[in-house]
């Protein structure tokens, strides 16, 4: 049903009108938008209004750049974009860092934001938060669009819903100018301009040459390795994956956030024997993970000696040779392209070579047994290890829970130490190790699955989105959000040198982060030892109360950067 505006008297007949507002919830609607991430304000605020009056949930936030990241993380779980609504110059500038993001981890995002009047942002006039918006987006994104009359709402959403989830799904921008929804238009006439997007991510079929070239390559291969991305993750073709990785019988390597596609404890994982299996594994296959900076691009000293063919699977065709020469590229959709790999394999695909997978297993089994007796240590204050040991019981106790995970140390431990058990449960700072995804990553978790959520947080990376915790208390939402606290970035004992300012790394030591949300009437913990995280941990992922609880770590655990101190550059002059 069209939500019509308003009748009003034409000469001669009463005429039936709409206007901008109306073809935008109803356009938003018809497409099966259920949910807005946002934050108020001109030329918006009606809008999120109606939006919500109409049964649109409309989420507001506390600042923009959160309402983008949890856009961003809604189109990765549910494969439809996620919808960030922004206020003009500002606000949209806050909400764009999102929206690259979406772009660079292949999320499907729309950013729309509301924008000043044309003709005098283009004139350069000084109007009310004056910005050329549109060209500022374009390169940020998949596509950026601008919508100027009602006629064409229908249209511009559609494109922008084809531009982000088709092909390798991104971040799209929707320009809607302040005039535009207050624009009259007869009902009738409006409602024929809506469209319903029909099949907005058509399948792409793999070509049966390349799908037979992967596989004479995956069979000839003496130590072979399935190197699983995100992408496969996002592909929701999770019975196919896990079939083929079975009938493979090769180790598979998850990337982060492809954590429990196949569960971590999955006989073949070789999660635990990485590096062993990125140097000697003669052929790689890797589904819908790119070789970028997070798999060393696919040469230097993390991939030894030994020469490697790559297969590779993905939908964009120039992701191929990016890196490296791909010997096998297979261009499709995940789902479409394991599939087809599925039916080729036969019934009697040989095993690989058993001293391949004696090799990876005596590894695997030697690492996870130096790290168990870390893992149960009660020490206080606690280590990284400590604390991890009963995050890991209880993510396994709660397979379905959603874990957020972002820091440098209590990202790089807690991807080492959380075992995940089933498919996109583990979502995190993605392709640019960024800073600040954490709330708006679990709230969006938390409305568009219903499951409960658990943050492990560096208290670094809490600080980017942290006032997001009286949004959490506001919607009421099952998030509990553990701040590994040890006063600082990396570590908290840096010393300044040179004067009395603090040095650049440290906070306020002893810092309460529990009481920001007793605040919002959130309970607070304050964790001392594992034992205490426990109890504290297992009470809010029973009640489905916000809460935060501050797990106080020591400041001197932690190590510069985490896993990733070799990419900082160095100084060629000697230290003082
Ligand atoms: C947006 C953004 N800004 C800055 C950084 C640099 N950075 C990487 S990790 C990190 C914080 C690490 O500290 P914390 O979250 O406390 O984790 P810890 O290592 O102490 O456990 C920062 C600031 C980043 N990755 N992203
Ligand atoms: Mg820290």
């Amino acid at each position: 049903m069209l939500n019509t505006a308003a009748k009003t008297e034409a000469p001669g007949a009463e005429q039936e009108l709409t206007d901008g507002f109306h073809l935008i919830i109803d356009a938003l609607k018809l497409n099966d938008v259920k949910t807005i991430y946002g934050v108020p304000g001109i030329p918006i605020t009606d809008f999120g209004r109606m939006a919500q009056a109409s049964g649109i949930r409309v989420l507001s936030f506390r600042h923009e750049q959160n309402a983008g990241y949890a856009a961003s993380i809604a189109g990765y779980l549910t494969k439809k974009p996620g919808v960030c609504l922004t206020v003009s110059a500002p606000g949209f500038l806050n909400g764009l860092t999102a929206l690259a993001h979406a772009t660079t981890n292949c999320f499907p995002m729309i950013l729309i934001s509301g924008s000043s009047e044309r003709e005098i942002v283009d004139l350069q006039q000084g109007d009310y938060e004056e910005m050329d918006q549109l060209a500022i987006a374009k390169p940020l994104c998949k596509a950026a669009f601008r919508v100027l009359h009602a006629q064409d709402i229908g249209i511009g959403l559609a494109r922008a819903i084809r531009a982000a989830v088709s092909g390798r799904p991104g971040g799209v921008y929707l320009d809607l100018p302040a005039k535009l929804f207050g624009q009259v238009m007869n009902a009738e006439a409006g409602k024929k301009s809506l469209v319903k997007v029909i099949d907005a991510a058509p399948a792409q079929i793999p070509a049966p040459a390349s799908i037979k070239r992967a596989l004479d390559v995956l069979k000839s291969a003496k130590r072979p390795l399935i190197i699983l991305g995100k992408g496969a993750a996002y592909a929701q073709a999770d019975n196919d994956i896990k079939a083929f990785v079975e009938k493979s019988g090769a180790p598979f390597l998850p990337m982060s956030m492809a954590k429990g596609l196949l569960p971590d404890l999955h006989p073949q994982c070789a999660g635990a024997a990485r590096s062993t299996v990125l140097k000697d594994a003669d052929v790689v296959m890797l589904i819908g993970a790119r070789l970028n900076w997070l798999l060393s691009h696919g040469k230097g000293k993390t991939w030894g000696e030994a020469p490697k063919k790559f297969i590779q699977i993905d939908i964009e065709p120039k992701e191929m040779d990016s890196n490296v020469e791909i010997v096998a590229p297979v261009v499709g959709d995940i789902g479409s392209c394991v599939s087809a790999l599925l039916e080729a394999m036969g019934g009697n695909w040989p095993a690989p070579p058993a001293d391949w997978l004696n090799a990876v297993k005596t590894k695997r089994d030697d690492n996870v047994a130096k790290m168990a007796p870390r893992l149960m240590n009660n020490n206080s204050p606690m280590d990284y290890h400590g604390a991890l040991g009963v995050l890991r019981t209880i993510v396994k106790e709660r397979p379905d829970a959603i874990l957020v995970n972002e820091g440098a140390n209590t990202l790089d431990l807690a991807r080492g130490v959380i075992d995940m058990h089933q498919p996109r449960k583990r979502i995190d700072v993605g392709t640019w190790g960024v800073m600040g995804i954490g709330m708006g990553y679990a709230i969006a978790a938390a409305i568009e699955t219903g499951k409960p959520v658990l943050c492990v947080e560096g208290d670094s990376a809490f600080g980017f989105s942290g006032m997001e915790v009286e949004t959490i208390c506001r919607y009421k939402l099952p998030v509990c959000v553990v701040i590994f606290n040890n006063d600082g970035i990396y570590r908290g004992t840096d010393v300044n040198s040179a004067g009395a300012d603090p040095a650049t790394t440290v906070f306020v030591k002893g810092s309460r982060y529990d009481k920001m949300m007793e605040a919002f009437g959130g309970v607070g913990v304050n964790a001392t030892s594992p034992d205490e995280l426990k109890r504290a941990v297992n009470a809010a992922m029973d009640s489905g109360k916000p809460t935060l609880i501050n797990a106080v770590i020591d400041p001197a655990a932690g190590s510069e950067s985490g896993r990733i101190g070799n990419l900082n550059p160095q100084s060629a002059l000697k230290k003082k």
